[in-house]
């Protein structure tokens, strides 16, 4: 969850790569699911274009974690301040923070390089406080910021964990494994 364009498909898909997942599901309204590749995804999914698709996408990270537990992963569509005029998008935002009350926890995705924080990722991070699962703030794009970016977000956000994180280069994916596989054992 996060602002259009910070790279939260990227992330996702490419993390669900890492897992050993190979197919995930493009989700189209509540009951079309169509299983596709991670690669097919990446190539329909992923745009500079902020807010090209707003199709969901699950992936079920199932059998390929220690102790055999299952795990699924939603993408969500960009979240954004004021009314959009596309009523898609007003729908897609709504089905958003539906999924952020639902989850057992909430991975907050930042664009790590971007000047100054956003007054709309201040707002998600006050939800943060009040949401029943648990939020994970994810400095991303990495590889496009200096160390000082990510040091200064860790200050910036001190009630959540911080992960510093490039979708690209895969920087971090090792800590987010870690740091859901803990979360998962907390919930038992
Ligand atoms: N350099 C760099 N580029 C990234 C990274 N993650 C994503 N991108 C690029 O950022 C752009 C947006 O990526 P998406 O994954 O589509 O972003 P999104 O947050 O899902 O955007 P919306 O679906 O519009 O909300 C694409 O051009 C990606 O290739 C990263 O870690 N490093
Ligand atoms: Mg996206």
């Amino acid at each position: 969850m996060g602002r259009p364009n910070v790279g939260k498909t990227l992330l996702l898909l490419n993390f669900a790569a890492y897992l050993g997942v190979s197919e995930v599901y493009r989700r189209r309204g509540s009951r079309d699911e169509r299983a596709i590749t991670v690669a097919t995804a990446r190539r329909e999914l992923v745009s500079q274009v902020a807010l090209k698709h707003l199709d969901g996408l699950v992936v079920r990270v199932n059998g390929k974690l220690p102790g055999g537990r299952d795990l699924t992963l939603t993408d969500s569509a960009g979240l954004f301040e004021g009314v959009h005029p596309d009523v898609k998008v007003r729908h897609a935002m709504a089905e958003t923070l539906e999924r952020v009350f639902a989850a057992e926890m909430v991975v907050h995705v930042i664009d790590g390089g971007q000047a100054s924080i956003a007054p709309i990722d201040e707002h998600l991070a006050a939800l943060g406080g009040s949401v029943p699962g648990a939020w994970l703030v994810v400095a991303n794009k990495a590889d496009l910021a200096p160390d000082a970016a990510a040091r200064e977000l860790r200050h910036h956000f001190k009630d959540f964990p911080v992960l510093t994180l490039s979708a690209v280069t895969r920087r971090g994916f090792r800590k987010l494994k870690d740091h859901l596989l803990e979360h998962m054992e907390r919930l038992g």
